[in-house]
């Protein structure tokens, strides 16, 4: 098995303040990994079953120990359960999200939410279109006010259309789905259905269980559409553009904010109040003023939509406030590690907690509410300020490795770029190139950061791997911050790294782009919720080719995936028919049944499967073979 260059991680800059962690004493996440070995085998396997309380009853299939739990519940079962359960909790955080911008944009749309506005005219009638809503004569907050109550619709409507999943699905998918008897019907009850068929005495049947589990995950793929679009709508629709990424983002003589999470709510606002108090900065002696920084998808985001550089992702969200050098590490929602306010407490930086449901025990609590946006950002900002005048420079040590990084390819900028080649038909010289072999196929890849890989060293290495065979890569979440932070999401990444075709098709597209050079080879479609950008590119072509996605040379791949969001994107994704690669062991294999089901049975019923593979290069292979197999099906 292919060996990293350092036992932790991969990025340069992490790598340095995992030593300054050591000097200034500080634990991290690695630490703690360490601390917590060996890991529990049952819920490694997932047989440890904690649903009710005559329990937990452990599972013992292969050895000596009990068969099955005290109410007689079988490994299959307890597996089965245990997985719908993680699914829930990952469709419950994209539906809460959704729900968020939705209710926010409805806000809007009454005059109740003043430091918002309608960014991208056009993208909300293309959603309005989409949502058949009719958009003719009417006032844009109009248009803004049935698109909200559609989308807050969606959420518990027992009868009629569920529109964001006929946005996001094609027909044909549909169609199947219907077939199966696993198309969803709204958002919440299907978290509560899945949730109530794993209470004890429930549910025993483990291949039902699985097919509640894949109807959660086509609920799913359409609340985390409701997000992006939604998102696009209020804050503007990502275009490329080029800024920074890792720690050496931060700035020694500037007020460093570092903004993590998930929700744009907040970040927004944050931005454009700091902009307007540098001064204030200034005067405290931050030469350079206030310098925002984005974490994980929060980060993510405003990489996408203004250029703002990205210090870390999962894995490293501890390390900016390592460098000393953080004044505010302002928290929404959603892979904030509870850590950080003990880290926090070795430096002068604040944790400024901003959610009413996502307190952080520790932190500095400031409320923040769609209505009173602007004032709770200025609250935010003075406590940056603040913390700046406790700033001890003797514990300032900031990475200088300043990486080069191109975000901002939403399926409307790709679109745009494809436009340009063909105007009356933008997805024909993508599938042409496809046809041609110049692509020989595209991997999309997602997912987090986890300890149980050496960080971001299989999203470096599948990657340049997959370049190499003209295979065309796309990122998002913590894989696109990965990617961002290893300089493959630049022009000189498509020069050192992929094979002639697909070099030669980045090139033309970046003429066509007005970029320096030619589109970098790994594009950036935004945070982990904005998936749905590549399902969206992903159904043109298929539907252009009159097939489902089933049959087309895309994958996914999640190679250090985590958390329950990520559980449940990995599996749509299979749902709808795309090969899904996951680099670390999943907490299934105590059942053959489930096991063989994700890995074997799922792909002649949903045309989609999970690989399971550690071994990156191994894995690049394996969705090289997936690849070629699809090909052979299509003829090319
Ligand atoms: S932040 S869900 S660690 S991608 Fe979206 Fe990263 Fe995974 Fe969270």
């Amino acid at each position: 098995m292919i060996q990293a260059s350092h036992p932790k991680s991969v990025d340069i800059t992490a790598q340095q303040m995992i030593f300054k962690a050591e000097l200034d004493k500080v634990e991290t996440v690695w630490d703690r990994h360490a601390a917590m070995q060996p890991q529990c085998g049952f819920g490694e396997t997932g047989l440890c079953c904690r649903v009710c309380w005559k329990g937990p009853c452990r599972i013992d299939p292969l050895g000596n120990g009990p068969k099955v739990g005290i109410c007689g519940a079988t490994a299959d079962v307890i597996v089965a359960r245990n997985l719908l359960r993680s699914f829930c909790v990952g469709a419950s955080a994209h539906t809460e999200h959704a729900r968020h911008i939705a209710h926010t944009l409805y806000e809007l749309s009454q005059n109740n939410a003043p430091a918002y506005s309608i960014k991208d005219e056009a993208k909300l009638i293309d959603v309005a279109k989409r949502l058949k809503i009719s958009t003719e004569d009417k006032e844009i907050l109009d248009i803004a006010k049935e698109v909200a109550e559609v989308s807050m619709a969606d959420f518990g409507k027992h009868h009629g259309e569920f529109a964001w999943l006929n946005a996001v699905l094609n027909p044909l998918r549909k169609e199947k789905l219907a077939s199966l008897g696993i198309l969803p019907h709204n958002l919440d009850s299907v978290v509560v259905n899945g949730l109530s068929r794993t209470h004890v005495g429930s549910e025993s049947d483990p291949m039902n269980l699985l097919l509640a589990a894949a109807r959660l995950a086509a609920a799913d793929v359409s609340v985390m559409a409701m997000g992006t679009e939604l998102s696009d709508v209020l804050f503007g629709t990502p275009m490329p553009s080029l800024t920074t990424a890792n720690l050496s983002v931060l700035k020694k003589d500037a007020v460093n904010i570092a903004l993590h999470g998930h929700n744009p709510l907040l970040c927004e606002i944050v931005c454009d109040v700091a902009a307007t108090m540098q001064e204030e900065a200034k005067k405290l002696g931050a030469k350079e003023g206030i310098n925002i920084v984005g974490v994980c998808c929060t980060g993510n985001e405003m990489m996408m939509r203004h250029g703002v550089p990205l210090a870390a992702n999962y894995l490293s969200q501890e390390l900016t406030m390592i460098t000393g050098a953080v004044e505010a590490m302002v928290v929404d929602t959603q892979c904030i590690m509870p850590a950080v306010v003990e880290t926090a407490s070795h430096y002068h930086t604040q944790v400024i907690s901003t959610m009413d449901d996502n307190k952080i025990f520790g932190a500095t609590h400031v409320s923040f509410h769609p209505e009173s946006a602007v004032e709770g950002a200025k609250q935010i900002v003075r406590l940056a300020l603040e913390a700046y005048k406790r700033r001890n420079p003797d514990k300032v040590d900031i990475p200088n490795h300043v990486q080069q990084a191109m975000g901002g390819f939403s399926y409307e900028a790709i679109t745009a770029v494809l436009k340009k080649l063909d105007n009356e038909n933008p997805i024909k010289p993508l599938i042409d190139q496809i046809a041609g072999g110049n692509i020989q196929g595209v991997v999309l890849f997602g997912g987090c950061s986890n300890t149980k890989v050496v960080h971001d060293f299989n999203y470096v290495t599948m990657s340049r791997e997959l370049i190499k065979r003209n295979v065309l890569v796309l990122a998002t979440g913590c894989a696109a911050g990965a990617l961002a932070k290893s300089g493959m999401q630049t022009s000189q990444a498509t020069l050192d790294y992929a094979g002639d075709g697909l070099k030669a098709v980045l090139a033309a597209l970046g003429d066509a782009a007005g970029t320096a050079g030619p589109l970098p080879p790994v594009l950036n479609m935004g945070s982990c919720v904005d998936n749905t950008r590549a399902v969206r590119l992903a159904n043109d072509i298929a539907m252009t080719l009159g097939v489902d996605l089933d049959m087309l040379p895309v994958c996914v791949s999640a190679p250090e995936l985590m958390s329950e969001k990520a559980q449940i994107i990995g599996t749509w994704a299979a749902v709808i028919g795309l090969p899904v690669h996951i680099g670390v062991v999943p907490h299934v294999t105590g059942s053959s049944l489930v096991t063989k089901f994700l890995t074997q049975d799922m792909e002649e019923v949903l045309g989609g499967k999970f690989i399971v593979e550690l071994d990156p290069i191994e894995a690049a292979n394996k969705l090289y073979g997936e690849i070629q197999k699809r090909r052979q099906k299509l003829g090319i």
